[in-house]
């Protein structure tokens, strides 16, 4: 649809450059690997490029700790790199956005290292700053109860100023004061506009509901009576000035015209979703809302790696929820079960059991994701199917800040029942899992690095999970997502664009659901399509729904559209195969 804005039917794809391409043999991803892979990218139906953060970093959370935004972590390359990333997407019709992480910096920022120096440095206030408190024993206690989400308190005493400063994440990570306004215009001067002004196309903005806190500073309730720390997000979530400040950067991307997609963590509610998204209200143009891909996880804060099982119906009743939730209203949805911070899809919502199982799952996601209204962003290598890291690794293969902290956290409470479960729980859901090396080819390196033994990270070695296997193969998980990329954008009227109705919602087997837009066809007329899609999730058999009821059209107007399955695991003409998915529509 030629009057919305390029971003919706775009696909986006979000790399994460330590483990997508080494190009110097140093085990790191670098940007010349990722230049040399703009390509692959382009020939995958790929339309813009999400560079998880590149910039200055003592990486203790993976360069979401920043030390200077303006300086690119040597590792990753050099500034010039960057422009030549511009140009390579540019010069074939791609955009490119970078990670903005401006909730915090690192530690190591100037901005700290000055803050920190003195109570009177004129950068104190750029932090958040607060006295000790003392217990009737009079021992120094943290200003409030909060707990971080990397375990342990929010607050970190520094000896030098007699003080404590507020991190929502590690302690190398002290959250900015946004209440003051030089604070906020150096954000919006040094980060912003400078790589705005380089070319960059938008942002990716990390936490973005976390910039505006309670400045009560008041202790949460207890929740959790093992812990002195307690989950506190009504303090710093969607906080009071929250809407003030994100217009604020509108309106310094507006010139630009970039584009914005904003992490919303812990929202669960539609109502406080979409004043962020509303076009009318002139703040993201899109968020990511965490319902679907957060199921499994365990309580938010102290459980989240205690596993929680799932059913289908609990899958696809989010799954309508944040498809319908900009019906009628002038906002806009993100379509993803992927990122850098969670387990593969295919070992969380398919089944890994069998390579045949293991490639019809990860084919169902794929049409799953596609056929979704909103904007579509896939994660590396989820169109390879990736996999999690193999059971068999043990728990020092983690190396993830959350994963480890919660981990010792564990140990330390010398409950077996709850290191076991933590285990069990990083098995299915550590950020660890998204951040093994990508795949290019069948060799012992898999085509990331040259060698495995200076790898940053693990190498896995299963055979058929990699670019070079799965290329040219109808039958791949790779040619599947080219696909279905494909067909998404031809049909965006419906696929992206549509209504969704979820039909036999409390079917725990088989996920139906309609999609219901406008085509235009060759001869310019807009018509009505409708496309029903349907999905076993189960490894049996399963009875087909009746296609030409759910379509509300005669039989003979309705044609498969496309099938998951190929050869002779493709099911009956009334029947799905193990793990089948189907489109079916009336145009
Ligand atoms: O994540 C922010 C966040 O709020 C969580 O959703 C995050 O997934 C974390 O796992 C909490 O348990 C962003 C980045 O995506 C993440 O990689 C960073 O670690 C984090 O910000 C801090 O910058």
């Amino acid at each position: 649809d030629d009057r919305q804005p390029w971003w919706k039917a775009a696909t986006f794809y979000q790399v994460y450059p330590a483990s997508f391409k080494d190009s110097n043999d140093d085990g790191w991803g670098d940007l010349p690997g990722l230049i040399s892979k703009v390509d692959y990218l382009h020939g995958l139906g790929v339309d813009c490029i999400w560079v998880s953060p590149i910039f200055e970093s003592p990486q203790k959370d993976m360069g979401y700790d920043v030390s200077d935004y303006q300086k690119i972590y040597a590792p990753y390359g050099t500034i010039e790199d960057v422009d030549a990333l511009i140009q390579t997407c540019h010069e074939r019709g791609m955009k490119l956005i970078l990670d903005l992480v401006v909730n915090h910096t690192s530690a190591e920022h100037e901005w700290f290292q000055e803050s920190r120096s003195s109570r009177t440095n004129p950068k104190r206030d750029w932090y958040i700053w607060k006295p000790p408190r003392y217990d009737a024993g009079g021992n120094r206690q943290p200003p409030t109860n909060w707990r971080g989400y990397f375990a342990g308190s929010t607050w970190t005493w520094d000896e030098h100023t007699q003080e404590y400063y507020l991190h929502l994440y590690a302690s190398e990570q002290p959250d900015l004061n946004w209440e003051n306004a030089e604070t906020r215009e150096a954000i919006y001067e040094e980060t912003m506009r400078f790589w705005l002004r380089r070319g960059v196309d938008g942002f990716r903005i990390d936490t973005v509901n976390k910039y505006s806190k309670r400045t009560e500073y008041i202790d949460a309730a207890v929740t959790d009576k093992n812990s002195p720390y307690q989950a506190a997000p009504e303090m710093w979530c969607n906080g009071p000035r929250i809407h003030e400040f994100i217009r604020e950067i509108n309106q310094v991307l507006a010139p630009f015209s970039a584009v914005s997609v904003g992490e919303l963590s812990n929202t669960p509610d539609p109502k406080q979703v979409l004043p962020y998204v509303s076009t009318r209200a002139r703040e993201l143009d899109m968020v990511f809302e965490f319902s679907v891909i957060r199921l499994g996880n365990g309580d938010l804060f102290t459980g989240k790696y205690i596993y929680k099982p799932f059913t289908l119906s609990q899958l696809k009743a989010l799954t309508e929820k944040w498809q319908c939730f900009i019906e009628g209203t002038d906002s806009w949805a993100t379509v993803f079960c992927e990122n850098h911070d969670n387990g593969r899809a295919v070992s969380r919502f398919g089944d890994t059991s069998t390579p045949e199982l293991w490639r019809a799952s990860a084919r169902t996601i794929a049409l799953w994701q596609a056929t979704l209204t909103g904007t579509l962003f896939l994660y590396q290598g989820q169109e390879l199917g990736m996999t999690n890291m193999p059971a068999s690794w043990d728990i020092s293969h983690y190396q993830d800040v959350e994963a480890v902290n919660f981990f010792a956290e564990a140990v330390a409470s010398r409950n077996e029942q709850r290191i076991q479960a933590t285990k069990h729980g990083l098995s299915i859901l550590a950020r660890d899992h998204a951040r093994l090396p990508f795949r290019w080819n069948e060799d012992d390196n898999v085509g990331f690095t040259t060698d495995s033994a200076k790898s940053w990270m693990r190498i896995p070695r299963e055979k058929g999970i990699s670019v070079e296997s799965q290329l040219g193969d109808r039958t791949s998980v790779l040619e599947f997502y080219r696909e279905m990329l494909r067909l998404r954008k031809r049909f965006q009227g419906v696929f992206v664009f549509g209504t969704h109705t979820l039909l036999d919602r409390e079917n725990e087997s088989t996920w139906a659901y309609i999609k219901e837009g406008f085509l235009t066809t060759k001869d310019g007329h807009r018509m009505r399509g409708r496309a029903l899609v349907v999905m076993n999730f189960t490894v049996e058999r399963a009875p087909l729904v009746d296609v030409s009821a759910a379509l509300g059209c005669a039989p003979e107007s309705t044609r498969l559209m496309v099938t998951t399955a190929c050869g002779a695991v493709r099911g009956a003409k009334d029947e799905l195969s193990a793990w089948e998915g189907r489109i079916y529509c009336d145009f």
